[in-house]
């Protein structure tokens, strides 16, 4: 090969290899933490590491890959804003001979030879822990519960995927009812604007599952300017657990947090060097999780990273 790509001629010094990154954008303290992370796990690493915020559009982040395909990369990683349309640009990647890492979010593809490896949460399986606090929390409700979901951005997997898990869990109680979904686009603006709406036509909803934290937080805006108590007259429960997020947790005003952890800046470097030393990472990295109640919010605070 004249690409000069890792591991087609033998390992490169770490100082050589190059690696581009396509970040979905700065939509939430989840991103913010994330791209700090990997940014200072390639610095660590002593790996350089070429970044591109594409501000959730997807054609900034084809664009941004295709550049990192001309400029001859040793590996391309990024994180898929939404989950449909990346074939061809995955197929230029692979036709250059580039491999290719997802982080964070999957793409739906038939063809998973496109890309080597995909590192991230099981967003699925954040859906059904959330729903199953709401399971619980209403186990002895006779009457109907009204739930309003703040769906993450249209298309992505963590919207897809946390939405579904959640609709699975709770149709086992006939009484927990979704009576308005829509998105907030995994932002703070967008979480306030959207329950600001819901709330005049659900002004008696019970409980908010937000797919972030961020939309979140715009929620208890939304709701102490409707002049409510967020976490008693409405319920909230959220996913991710950053530091605002578990704020909120901890002064009573969210009522449950799923985690997914951003940090995903050492298993990437990590992917990088098995790539580079011509092994064939897993397929599928799947990364570690846990819940909070507000007592192990209080708990967990002060030593959070992020
Ligand atoms: O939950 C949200 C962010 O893809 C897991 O994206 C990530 C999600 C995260 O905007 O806050």
């Amino acid at each position: 090969a004249t690409s000069g790509n890792a591991a087609s001629d033998g390992p490169k010094p770490l100082d050589e290899l190059v690696v581009g990154f396509a970040q979905v954008g700065a939509e939430s303290g989840w991103r913010t933490a994330n791209t700090k992370d990997i940014q200072a796990s390639f610095e660590e690493a002593g790996i350089e590491l070429k970044f591109s915020d594409a501000q959730q559009k997807q054609e900034n982040q084809i664009k941004a890959i295709r550049s990192y395909i001309q400029q001859q990369v040793d590996v391309i990683a990024f994180s898929p804003v939404v989950e449909t349309g990346w074939d061809a640009v995955l197929n230029e990647a692979k036709a250059a001979g580039i491999p290719v890492v997802l982080t964070d979010r999957a793409v739906d593809s038939q063809d998973d030879s496109l890309y080597v490896s995909f590192l991230g949460s099981d967003f699925v399986a954040e859906g059904e822990k959330a729903g199953q606090w709401v399971l619980d929390e209403y186990a002895d409700s006779s009457e109907s519960v009204k739930i309003i979901q703040l769906e993450g951005t249209t298309g992505a997997a963590p919207a897809i995927d946390r939405a579904e898990g959640f609709a699975e869990v709770i149709a086992e109680n006939p009484n927990l009812e979704v009576v308005a979904s829509q998105t907030g686009d995994f932002t703070r603006a967008g979480g306030k604007q959207v329950t600001e709406a819901l709330l005049k036509s659900n002004p008696d909803v019970d409980l908010i599952y937000a797919h972030n934290d961020d939309m979140g937080l715009g929620a208890i805006e939304a709701i102490e300017a409707a002049g409510m108590e967020p976490g008693v007259d409405i319920k909230i429960v959220t996913v991710d657990a950053v530091k605002d997020g578990m704020q909120a947790l901890a002064d009573g005003k969210i009522n449950f947090i799923v985690e997914c952890s951003p940090l995903l800046g050492k298993q990437l470097v990590d992917i990088v060097k098995q790539i580079n030393d011509g092994e064939a990472p897993e397929k599928r990295i799947i990364t570690e999780e846990t819940t909070f109640t507000q007592e192990e919010a209080i708990e967990a605070l002060p030593t959070r990273q992020y």
